[in-house]
């Protein structure tokens, strides 16, 4: 039999069978898998071989990933987990209000998801009651990855606003919602599909954070067509695997230079007739965003460190 894993407890793991028919598996003995750096074998998403023991199911084989996305724990360098797998798009909710989600948190994200090739679309969401502040801080993130070509969005969940276009973004395919905890993961995917009644809740007043409501990454399937994956609140992305050289390819408007810095491997920090560096100078590429690639280029070199 084969099924597709809709949750993974860690322990056990729910299982969608082609037939439509739902259980709960655990896994058969110690299942080896080639990504064996990270801390899960099986992660939503998977495509799996059910085999029937006794009462009991097992799953005796994932298939190969089509593509996966990974969490990095901020505290343990090599603790890296797959979030999900097998997905089409992700949606990486973010928000100006409470709690805010920093550029330099979206681009974390954007260079993994560019690095497995997953399309994203960037939803900004709590666009109601924004003060003057933020709204000119939306302007300036939708104007800065508009110009790069992401696609986005603004909702309101609690507002309704832009919902439609929403579940356009949705329609027959599967989708992971990822973002911080507390930008309101779980209450889209309610006010599309109010029946699945996932819990949601306010963040603190005291922080201004999520409360890490949503514990496990669950798939639920929609019943206009298609997948969505709710995950718990992330911190971080995994970028450790990377190497220095790759991180510029991620940052995609940076593409059409790459090819006229003089040193082909060029990292564009101090090396001479750097062409992106230029464009950067000619207002060619945010500098906000080269700021960011700063960063990320140097996380992934320190994090090299660690695992040589
Ligand atoms: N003002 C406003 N509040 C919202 C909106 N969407 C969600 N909220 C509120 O934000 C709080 C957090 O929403 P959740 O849906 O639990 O957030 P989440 O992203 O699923 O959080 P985790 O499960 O912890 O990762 C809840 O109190 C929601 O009612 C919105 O569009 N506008
Ligand atoms: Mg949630
Ligand atoms: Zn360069």
């Amino acid at each position: 039999m084969e099924g597709i894993v809709t949750k993974s407890t860690g322990s056990w793991y729910e299982i969608i069978l082609t037939d439509k028919q739902k259980i709960s598996a655990r896994l058969k003995g110690i299942l080896r898998l080639d990504e064996s750096d990270t801390t899960n074998p099986i992660a939503v998403g998977d495509k799996v071989l059910i085999e029937k023991v006794e009462q009991d199911f097992v799953i005796a084989q994932v298939l190969p990933r089509h593509n996966y996305i990974i969490r990095q724990s901020p505290k343990h360098e090599k603790a890296r987990q797959v979030i999900a797998s097998n997905i089409d798009q992700a949606i990486l909710v973010a928000t100006v209000g409470s709690p805010r989600t920093s550029s330099g948190f979206i681009d974390r994200f954007l260079l993994t998801a560019e690095a497995y090739h997953i399309p994203t679309i960037i939803v900004f969401n709590k666009c109601d009651n924004l003060s003057k502040k933020e709204e000119k801080l939306l302007e300036n993130m939708i104007e800065m990855y508009g110009k790069i070509g992401y696609k986005l969005l603004q909702t309101s969940a609690t507002e309704k606003k832009n919902l439609d276009q929403f579940q356009q973004l949705l329609q027959d395919k599967t989708s992971l919602l990822a973002g911080h905890s507390g930008v309101g993961k779980s209450s889209l995917i309610n006010s599309i599909q109010p029946k699945l009644k996932l819990k949601t809740q306010a963040v603190s007043s005291f922080s201004g954070k999520g409360m890490h409501t949503t514990t496990f990454a669950e798939m639920h399937a929609l019943d206009f067509g298609g997948n969505i994956i709710d995950t718990p609140g992330i911190r971080e992305f995994g970028i450790s695997g990377f190497k220095p050289e790759e991180v510029s390819h991620y940052f995609i408007e940076m593409l059409p230079f790459l090819a006229h810095c003089k040193f082909h491997n060029c990292l564009h920090e101090n090396e001479p007739e750097c062409a992106v560096k230029q464009a950067v100078i000619d207002g060619k590429i945010d500098e906000e965003r080269f700021g960011s690639y700063l960063v990320l280029l140097a996380d992934v070199q320190q994090a090299r460190k660690h695992w040589e």
